[in-house]
């Protein structure tokens, strides 16, 4: 077995090697180096240890983007603890589900939304604030202690828990290990030929796997430098990227970007990979963005559960528009029969499965869960679908799960039919993805009055809105006296959809 370094342990030894070098390149602020990310890291682990996070406890973070929400996630991960991060947008009632389901020892939220989780703080509950100019309890005393030690972990032990939500019902806690987080790490950084001598453009967000397990990950493993912006916005960008080698980002940042004049082969003379994924490129935007700037965007497929699966090639083939490319080193990827399990030809479209280091050990306290979504040979049931082409190369041609993704955000429409239905006014509810020219999909609602009723829009929006995170509201709401079923009475989405195709014009 080839030795075995956790991702905090790797970090480290860059900050050991290169102390003095920027880590965090930040808009017209400070720069932070590697020496001084890792004391930050020191403090905020003395500081969960204190809180009383012992190996396995969940350390939960709902905070705005900074580097030292870096920093707490290496913390976590320095302690043993297993780092749980929430995206911003979740309103308190979905905080309320995921807190309960995972019991974390820690939460740490941003100064501002302290007040709203006063009332979850005591019994095992410790709360921490964390604001985006170092302020906030975790960091308040600059004199506070560092811990050194670090906890020795294995590659089988737990990381990370992200919330993945489910088809049916609850959200469900894909648990990932120590050793899923460097093997796919590792794997990225030899696939895309990643150095220290890097300057990634990082605006992603740092709760979800792109920003943090592939992004971030990759810069501090390989002692690289981030740029490292808050939030994706066109003219920064561009402004950044005759200093920038690499940018990684989802379909919805290339659509932008093919807006502006700006976007020329000069303003991209020292990129080397422009890298999409997390939802379709539109092979469109990947012809129009490299006979603009002679860049072919290099298209991945991944998900929560899995981490990266295939990449187009960076060198020694082409990058072929509308495929997602060829397995990662160590990740076997199939196509087969949903039904049977058995592997169909090349050209064939089935279910997409994975197996390798990459995968993740289960759903957070979900064995049953966990073990329909697992063949017995291990391979993990994707619920995308897909097929092989004639080089081996992954198209993937739809999903077989009722899944939006809007702007790489993955919206599960039972989760909105849910609460639509609980409206007086409404008898039942289909919530559809249609394309949409910005955010790839968004999410429409189809609904059906209760007899003698006529439903609003405005009205249902408001109903929803406390406890759904705002990008997945509805961006329409249409009434029909019916919704489309087949023989078994099971709704066709896919009617909806067809019928809806328009309502965003695309071109
Ligand atoms: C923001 N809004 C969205 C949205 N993002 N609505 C739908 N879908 C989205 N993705 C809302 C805002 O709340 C706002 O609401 C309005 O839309 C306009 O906001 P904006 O300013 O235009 O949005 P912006 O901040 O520019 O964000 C758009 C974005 C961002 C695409 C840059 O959503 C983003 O960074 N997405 C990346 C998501 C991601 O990291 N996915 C990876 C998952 S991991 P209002 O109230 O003003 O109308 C994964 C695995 C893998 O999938 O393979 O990588
Ligand atoms: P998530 O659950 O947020 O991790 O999203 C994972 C899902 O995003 C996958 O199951 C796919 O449906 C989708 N996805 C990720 N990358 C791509 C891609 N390059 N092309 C198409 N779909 C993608």
């Amino acid at each position: 077995m080839p030795p075995f370094a956790s991702l905090h342990r790797t970090f480290v030894a860059q900050a050991e090697r290169q102390p003095d070098k920027v880590l965090f390149e930040l808009p017209g602020e400070r720069n932070i180096t590697y020496g001084e990310t890792a004391r930050t890291v020191r403090r905020i682990a003395a500081r969960l240890v204190a809180d009383g996070v012992t190996p396995g406890d969940r350390v939960a973070m709902q905070v705005e983007k900074s580097p030292e929400a870096i920093a707490l996630y290496l913390a976590t991960l320095q302690v043993g603890g297993v780092f749980l991060p929430l995206n911003t947008a979740y309103t308190g009632t979905e905080m309320d589900y995921f807190l309960d389901d995972a019991r974390p020892r820690v939460l740490v939220c941003s100064p501002e939304r302290r007040s709203e989780h006063a009332h979850r703080e005591g019994g095992d509950l410790a709360v921490e604030t964390l604001g985006t100019h170092t302020d906030g309890t975790l960091l308040n005393d600059p004199a506070s202690p560092e811990l050194h030690e670090a906890h020795e972990v294995s590659a089988d032990d737990p990381a990370a828990i992200l919330y993945t939500s489910g088809t049916t019902g609850r959200s469900k806690g894909a648990v990932l290990t120590h050793g899923n987080l460097a093997s796919n790490c590792q794997a990225l950084l030899t696939a895309w030929q990643f150095t220290e001598h890097d300057r990634l453009i990082h605006a992603l967000p740092v709760f979800h796997v792109h920003g943090l397990f592939v992004a971030a990950n990759m810069a501090l493993a390989a002692g690289a430098s981030l740029h490292y912006l808050t939030k994706f916005d066109t003219e920064t960008i561009i402004d950044l990227l005759p200093r920038a080698t690499v940018l990684m980002g989802v379909p919805t940042f290339y659509t932008r970007l093919l807006k502006s004049e700006r976007l020329t082969p000069q303003a991209c003379a020292s990129m080397r990979l422009f890298v999409s994924g997390s939802a379709p490129l539109l092979a469109s935007d990947h012809e129009a963005f490299e006979a603009r700037t002679g860049h072919a965007i290099l298209e991945r497929y991944g998900m929560t559960e899995t981490g990266m699966n295939t990449s187009n090639p960076y060198q020694d083939g082409p990058r072929k528009p509308g495929t997602v490319g060829l397995p990662l080193p160590g990740v076997e990827v199939r196509v087969v029969d949903p039904e049977s399990g058995t592997s169909l030809p090349d050209g064939e479209i089935g279910s997409i499965e994975v197996r390798g280091p990459n995968v993740f050990t289960g759903y957070w306290q979900m064995p049953e869960k966990t073990a329909s979504e697992f063949r017995a040979d291990g391979f993990f049931i994707t619920g995308d679908l897909g097929r092989i082409d004639e080089d081996g190369y992954l198209c993937i041609v739809g999903r077989g799960k009722d899944l939006v993704i809007s702007g790489g955000y993955n919206i599960y429409p039972k989760e909105i039919e849910a609460l639509l239905d609980a409206h007086p006014t409404v008898l039942e509810s289909a919530v559809i993805g249609v394309p949409h020219p910005d955010f790839g999909e968004t999410v429409v609602a189809v609904v059906v009055p209760a007899p003698g009723q006529d439903p609003q829009e405005a009205e249902l929006l408001r109903f929803i809105a406390d406890d759904l995170a705002r990008f997945k509201h509805p961006r329409a709401v249409k009434v029909v006296p019916e919704l489309p079923r087949n023989v078994m009475g099971k709704v066709q989405k896919a009617e909806l959809r067809k019928q809806y195709a328009s309502l965003f014009p695309t071109a």
